[in-house]
């Protein structure tokens, strides 16, 4: 988990901002898979849960989980 955190967290700040989201999708899937950026805000929104606008590692594990279905 903790790995997958750092694949998300390229720049290495202790954060996930939406940046850094369509960085590893665009990684994962190619790029533009995002194309919906609204998709993207209402996801993040729902797991960015003290709305700071970035992901601490703690609301990066639901999150992650939603997405890959591993805790
Ligand atoms: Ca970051
Ligand atoms: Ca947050």
């Amino acid at each position: 988990m903790k790995d997958l955190w750092e694949r998300f967290d390229e720049d290495k700040d202790g954060y996930i901002v939406k940046a850094d989201v369509v960085r590893f999708f665009d990684k994962l899937f190619g790029p533009n898979q995002l194309d919906d950026p609204n998709a993207l805000n209402v996801l993040f929104d729902e797991f960015d849960t003290d709305h700071d606008g970035k992901l601490n590692f703690e609301e990066f594990l639901p999150f992650s989980e939603k997405l890959f279905g591993e805790p």
